[in-house]
């Protein structure tokens, strides 16, 4: 935890993003990117915890690509990351769960990176007023970004080239991370050199450092499964389970928390330990987590913390993307609890 000082000496995001700056772990560029995502995470944090004062829970009526109901909040957040990423004047491409294909930023003042968000998962929880986030990660495009351009013949180049530079492997992430809508309004992320968690102070609107060099704790006790779908899973899985369930190695069983929202679950897996899965199952042959902006940016984290990302056999950092949606199974969280799980599958 950062140490207590004065209330006014605590270290804003803000501040903490000019001394990377400073120390040459980022550039300036990446830092306009990063805080232009902080300004995103406050604007839905407010829009979310206001959803059903100002009418926005249910939903949009229209579904998206990944065939799943818009909610409201779904199509205002996608709104609100892509206004904070394009007005940057950083980022030259953005990908996100709620658009069809990736999209070049236009040209007049695109800049280089390259974005990929979820602006706001777990949004089947609003309306319950359970804990929701967003999760992002930043790459350095693979080729020259072509901006907008209105050819028709080009615009076809154009989309590839944007599918080119969005599907890279996690291993290339510059940075990635989450903001968490939930007691409180946490962004956790990662510029390369450990995690660090930022809590929003509610009364001037800044995010204040609160978890400094966040650890994943080697082994946890805690399992985060969906085991709804049990009976959907690979009979190896069903006896990893099983396992956990078994009081006698330990005098007593694992506890199991699932609140069936990606980073209120992940973000008790990586201060508490244990291990979060969503498992491909006889329904979903890989799984339904999506391996760009929900798998990858986590098991970058995960990594970073002195965890472990895995999709059942291998590090999903190493996981090429052939498409922008691309689904992947994922085992995350304490490393010894994740290796666990690979032996039972490997068996
Ligand atoms: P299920 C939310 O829709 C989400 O993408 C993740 O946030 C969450 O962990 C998972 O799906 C919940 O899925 O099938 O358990 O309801």
């Amino acid at each position: 935890k950062a140490k207590k000082t004065s209330q006014y000496e605590l270290q804003t995001f803000t501040g903490w993003l000019l001394r990377k700056e400073q120390a040459g772990v980022i550039d300036s560029e990446l830092t306009i990117v990063l805080n232009s995502i902080a300004v995103a995470c406050k604007q839905i944090a407010s829009l979310v915890q206001r959803a059903g004062i100002s009418n926005l829970t249910g939903v949009q009526g229209a579904t998206n690509v990944q065939g799943e109901d818009q909610k409201k909040l779904d199509v205002i957040s996608n709104e609100v990351f892509s206004n904070c990423l394009r007005s940057s004047g950083r980022t030259g491409i953005i990908a996100s769960e709620e658009e069809d294909t990736p999209v070049a930023v236009e040209e007049s003042y695109s800049g280089n990176y390259v974005v990929v968000f979820d602006p706001l998962d777990g949004s089947s929880n609003i309306d319950a007023a359970v804990s929701t986030g967003s999760i992002f990660g930043i790459y350095r495009p693979t080729e020259e970004c072509l901006a907008n351009l209105d050819d028709d013949t080009q615009l076809g180049m154009v989309e590839q080239n944007c599918i080119v530079n969005v599907c890279q492997p996690g291993n290339n992430l510059l940075s990635a991370g989450y903001c968490m809508y939930s007691s409180s309004v946490i962004l956790v992320l990662s510029v390369g050199d450990g995690v660090y968690g930022f809590t929003l102070d509610p009364m001037y609107g800044e995010f204040i450092l609160t978890h400094e060099d966040i650890k994943i704790p080697k082994k946890g006790a805690i399992y985060s499964f969906n085991e709804g779908n049990y009976a959907l899973w690979d009979d190896k899985l069903k006896k990893y389970i099983d396992s956990l369930k078994d009081p006698v190695p330990t005098g007593k069983p694992y506890s199991a928390r699932y609140i069936g929202s990606l980073v209120g679950d992940f973000h008790r897996t990586m201060l508490y330990g244990g291990i979060y899965g969503y498992p491909a199952d006889k329904k979903s042959k890989n799984g339904k987590l999506r391996l760009l902006y929900e798998c990858a940016p986590m098991s970058y984290l995960a990594e970073q913390a002195g965890g472990k990302g895995s999709d059942g056999h291998r590090r999903v950092l190493d996981i090429e993307p052939e498409q922008v949606h691309q689904r992947v199974p994922l085992y995350v969280g304490s490393v010894e609890e994740v290796e666990k799980l690979e032996k039972y599958l490997a068996a």
